[in-house]
């Protein structure tokens, strides 16, 4: 048994990573600031302390005595990050920052490992599909330059601070808890919501922009994995499946598996927006003996029942 800081772990991602530690029998603490996750994500009995991840005196407290730190707290996303530009990068940049820094004195025995979510939106606009982690890193958004700016301070934390760390670039991520009301939420938990009330849809440009979709059940697994063999050198994976997805064959997928009419819309392109985002997983493959392995529909399936 082991003792856990998550942060960001009232959020979608966080609050499957919570339930995976505490099934194994780990004792977990989050800290989180309720600014898009909820309490009632998590189950009864979770501590959860409430603060800002870039405010250090918070971080030190709830890092305090831990054995690890899995950090996820962060505005994940691209939209917002172009709206409230330094306000994100104080959560996104600034509070790794803090974390990697708090976890140089958390326990008496040495520093303590951190697992954190970095994101497949450092790679940009780089063409060159699949994306490899040796793929060059070019990003659009705030968003992506802060994740990127994450991994630069993960190697300083190692290198500098001995601190262990293993980042570990998301691509799309789905699955129950995705917040389908948030217009800054990922698309399918968008689209499902709106599908499966009957309500139309808008697809950003002509919908032939492609993602590499994850199941949040799948991703945790990497995460436990990683804090069970911290590594030196501040190791980076890709967090994908290599299968391409394009948007409007999700929404035909998803108006398909729930069994309404697919209403939708096309709207002007996002700004920024990426076209083609296909990771290739054979490093995360290798490294952690494992794959991903619930496909896109299987996948809406469970997200569509939690609605
Ligand atoms: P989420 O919004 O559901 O979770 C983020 C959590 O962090 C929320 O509970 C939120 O309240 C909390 N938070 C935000 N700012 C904070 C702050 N300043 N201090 C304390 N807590 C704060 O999003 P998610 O999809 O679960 O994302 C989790 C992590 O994964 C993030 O780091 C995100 O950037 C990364 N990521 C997500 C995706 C995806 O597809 N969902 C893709 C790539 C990377
Ligand atoms: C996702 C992550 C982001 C980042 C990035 C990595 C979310 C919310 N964001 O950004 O955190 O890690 O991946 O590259 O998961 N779309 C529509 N209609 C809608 C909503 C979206 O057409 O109503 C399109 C959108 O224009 C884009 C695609 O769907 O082309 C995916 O959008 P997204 O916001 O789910 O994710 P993305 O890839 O921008």
């Amino acid at each position: 048994m082991a003792r856990y800081l998550v942060t960001g772990g009232c959020g979608f991602i966080g609050s499957h990573l919570v339930e995976r530690l505490l099934a194994a029998g780990h004792e977990v603490r989050v800290l989180d600031d309720l600014s898009t996750g909820k309490r009632e994500n998590l189950p009864d009995g979770v501590p959860v302390t409430l603060g800002d991840v870039a405010d250090a005196a918070a971080v030190e407290a709830a890092m305090r005595g831990v054995d690890g730190c899995f950090h996820l707290a962060a505005v994940a996303s691209v939209d917002r990050s172009r709206e409230a530009w330094l306000e994100t990068h104080h959560a996104n940049l600034s509070g790794t920052i803090a974390v990697f820094d708090a976890a140089r004195r958390a326990r008496s025995g040495g520093p303590v490992p951190v697992v954190y979510a970095s994101s497949a939106a450092v790679y940009g606009d780089n063409p060159d599909m699949p994306l490899t982690e040796d793929a060059a890193t070019r990003p659009l958004s705030a968003y992506g330059a802060d994740k990127l700016g994450c991994e630069l301070h993960a190697r300083v934390a190692d290198g500098v601070h001995g601190v262990p760390t293993t980042g570990f670039r998301f691509f799309n991520v789905f699955g129950p808890r995705q917040d389908p009301k948030s217009p800054y939420s990922g698309v399918i938990s968008i689209f499902a919501g709106r599908i499966v009330k009957g309500q139309p849809i808008t697809i950003n440009g002509d919908g032939e922009q492609v993602r590499d979709f994850v199941y949040v059940k799948d991703l945790v697994r990497y995460l436990t994995a990683a804090m069970d063999k911290p590594q030196a050198g501040a190791p980076v994976y890709n967090v994908c499946t290599g299968i391409p997805t394009s948007v409007n064959r999700l929404a035909e997928v998803l108006a398909d598996i729930s069994g309404r009419p697919l209403d939708r819309s096309y709207g002007p392109g996002r700004p920024g927006d990426i076209r083609v985002s296909i990771g290739d997983p054979s490093r995360l493959v290798a490294a952690f003996g494992m794959a991903c392995e619930v496909s896109l529909e299987d996948g809406l399936r469970e997200t569509l029942a939690w609605l």
